[in-house]
């Protein structure tokens, strides 16, 4: 039975990926850290059948300890600082986490097992002020945040550990990719969570920020099989992730409204506080090699995407499940 190593399974991916690789049959170790309050909501309902290890980015021990007690033969790297905002308020600890915390755990599978099979969750937020369009593995990058930047590190030591010490490490460009699993914070289900609330009675009004800001948005379940079909080649290499589709915030929010029979125009509120010091305006790919490779395409549309999120929002409120509002995001 194989087993795997994730970062980051408490997060969206993380939790999409566990529940893959159980199916594919593997053996799967998730890494914690250490919080006050156990926060598993994403993968309560698979619990049972991972291991969990406790273990933080920070913490070269850690992570030399867990490969060493568990040899995973393959390491998924999903663990970062991940929401672009919070990396201006907090760009050091941004650097730890999200390009740093990359050398330590390359470091732990270089001297504990260099035979480990090792993915690197790099970004499409890397391309930044974008250099050509669509966006492909040989675009330069420009990348326009703190979190940007500290993706690009994170890509190019990966790369490096490939060269310098011949590592099976690949990295996946992978565009937004959203589901109902999605943070509150991130726009998408910032929009649909406010939609539902809205629709059911429990709020009035949408405050964002940019709303010609364009995106390609994905489901999440489609892009963490990619990254399980990355470490399955016989060679490693570094692949965009993508529908090659783009479409603004403003689309987003028509479709979601639309969805519900209710115009965006009469509760969406532009607000300052939502814009960004330094924006990355439009991203589209080009996901032909990664088609080509690994035959990987996308199953939901656009339009799927944002009515299956408004959906899964409305019935979590129905049920009285707790949807926080966040006002910092
Ligand atoms: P997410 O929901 O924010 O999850 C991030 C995960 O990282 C959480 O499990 C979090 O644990 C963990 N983490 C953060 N700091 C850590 C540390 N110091 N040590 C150990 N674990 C730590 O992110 P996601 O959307 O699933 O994204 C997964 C990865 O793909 C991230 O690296 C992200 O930057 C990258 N990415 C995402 C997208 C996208 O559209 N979703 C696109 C491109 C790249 P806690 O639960 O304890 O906070
Ligand atoms: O949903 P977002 O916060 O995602 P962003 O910044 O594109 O980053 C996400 O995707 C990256 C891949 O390209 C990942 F690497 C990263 O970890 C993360 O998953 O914002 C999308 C767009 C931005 O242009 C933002 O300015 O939406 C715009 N926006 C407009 N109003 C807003 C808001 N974003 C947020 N979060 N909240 C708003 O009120």
């Amino acid at each position: 039975m194989p087993k795997a190593l994730i970062t980051g399974i408490t997060g969206q991916d993380g939790s999409y990926l566990a529940e893959f690789l159980i199916k594919q049959g593997y053996e799967v170790l998730g890494m914690v850290r250490r919080t006050s309050t156990i926060n598993f909501d994403r993968i309560r309902h698979f619990q049972d059948r991972v291991t969990l290890v406790q273990g933080d980015l920070l913490d070269q021990v850690s992570l030399l300890n867990i490969l060493e007690e568990h040899k995973p033969d393959e390491v998924y790297n999903l663990a970062a600082q991940s929401f672009v905002p919070t990396s201006w308020t907090q760009p050091v600890l941004t650097g730890e986490f999200t390009a740093l915390g990359v050398t330590r755990i390359l470091d732990a599978v270089r001297l504990v097992n260099p035979k480990i099979r090792f993915y690197q969750a790099s970004s499409s937020e890397m391309f930044g002020k974008v250099r050509e369009v669509p966006q492909s593995e040989a675009t330069p990058f420009y990348p326009r945040s703190p979190y940007g930047v500290a993706k690009v590190y994170g890509h190019w030591i990966t790369i490096n550990y490939r060269e310098s010490y011949d590592l099976y490490a690949c990295s996946g460009i992978l565009f937004n990719h959203e589901s109902p699993r999605r943070g509150l914070e991130f726009v998408t289900h910032k929009i649909t969570n406010a939609v539902a609330r809205i629709k059911l009675g429990l709020d009035s009004e949408l405050r964002l920020g940019n709303l010609d800001a364009r995106r390609d948005w994905g489901y999440a379940p489609d892009y963490v099989r990619a990254m399980w079909l990355m470490l399955q080649q016989d060679a490693p290499d570094d692949y965009v992730i993508a529908t090659g589709e783009t479409h603004s915030v403003q689309e987003f929010c028509e479709e979601a409204f639309r969805f519900v029979d209710l115009d965006w125009r009469e509760y969406v509120v532009q607000d300052e506080r939502f814009m960004r010091p330094a924006e990355v305006d439009m991203l589209v790919g080009d996901p032909t090699k990664a088609g080509e490779t690994l035959g990987w395409e996308p199953s939901v549309t656009f339009g799927d995407l944002v009515r299956l999120m408004v959906e899964a929002d409305i019935e979590a409120l129905k049920r009285n499940a707790r949807v926080p509002h966040l006002d910092y995001a």
